[in-house]
């Protein structure tokens, strides 16, 4: 069975006719999708989507209880709810959830153009890129999350690569992955405005009313729902494989 695969991310953020022509003949061979009920309606294999909210109260505010939710108690440290973010090094260094590990996914660094990056570390418009590759995503993840009950949110920038990510953990017997759909930085709202003819026209949302749409816009962790993040490196928390990446400047 085809849960994840590299296609997937790549047919939904570059749109190409391969990528499409990859799905249909996946979708051909497997049972019905469980559910397409994410951001970017890519087939969802993982448990469910959360919140940023729900995620950082789980991973920040109640960490180190179980049955969250409902009061909870401490329960198995194995057991403990912990963010994966899988987007790429520059973005987690320019600002990631506390105590979330980074293991970046489907690429590992990304290099700008002369425009450089945006001020959560994505490129304005990237030349190339390092490549993550799946079995190794899979056996990192496996080293520092043994315990495949362990509750897994991932987090990415809008909540797109993170399905991918989601769907390979849950394929190698992860139990309890969800994708935080918003993710870091999230997308801008969009609703039907009033123009002076009367008419509606769907258009994106300036939901801070301060004249200007700009990414204070956009709905994930790191802007409109303003949730805590934090800069600092923290060594086990950083992709080893490649932890000499994280002093790059560029
Ligand atoms: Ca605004």
């Amino acid at each position: 069975m085809m849960r994840t695969a590299t296609g997937y991310i790549w047919s939904a953020i570059t749109g190409t006719a391969m990528g499409s022509l990859m799905m249909v003949s996946a979708q051909a061979e497997e049972p019905p999708c469980p559910f397409d009920e994410n951001r970017a309606g890519l087939c969802g294999y993982y448990k469910s989507e959360i919140s940023p909210a729900e995620a950082y109260l789980h991973t920040v505010v109640q960490r180190g209880f179980v049955n969250l939710g409902s009061g909870g108690r401490l329960g198995n440290p194995l057991l403990r709810a912990v963010i994966v973010d899988v987007r790429s090094i520059p973005e987690y260094k320019a600002g990631h959830p506390e105590r979330s590990y980074n293991v970046p996914y489907p690429f590992i660094y990304q290099f700008c153009d002369e425009r450089g990056r945006h001020p959560d570390g994505a490129c304005v418009a990237r030349t190339s890129q390092i490549d993550q590759n799946d079995a190794d995503f899979l056996s990192y993840i496996q080293k520092i999350i043994p315990n495949q009950d362990t509750p897994i949110y991932l987090l990415c920038r809008t909540g797109v690569r993170s399905v991918a990510a989601g769907n390979l953990l849950t394929d190698a017997g992860y139990t309890h992955v969800r994708n935080i759909w918003e993710g870091f930085v999230g997308v801008f709202l969009t609703a039907p405005k009033l123009q002076e003819d009367g008419s509606r026209v769907i258009s994106a949302v300036d939901l801070n009313h301060d004249l200007v749409l700009d990414d204070r816009d956009k709905n994930g962790w790191r802007y409109h729902q303003g949730l805590p993040y934090e800069t600092r490196l923290l060594p086990w928390l950083m992709y080893q494989p490649m932890a000499d990446l994280y002093t790059w400047v560029d």
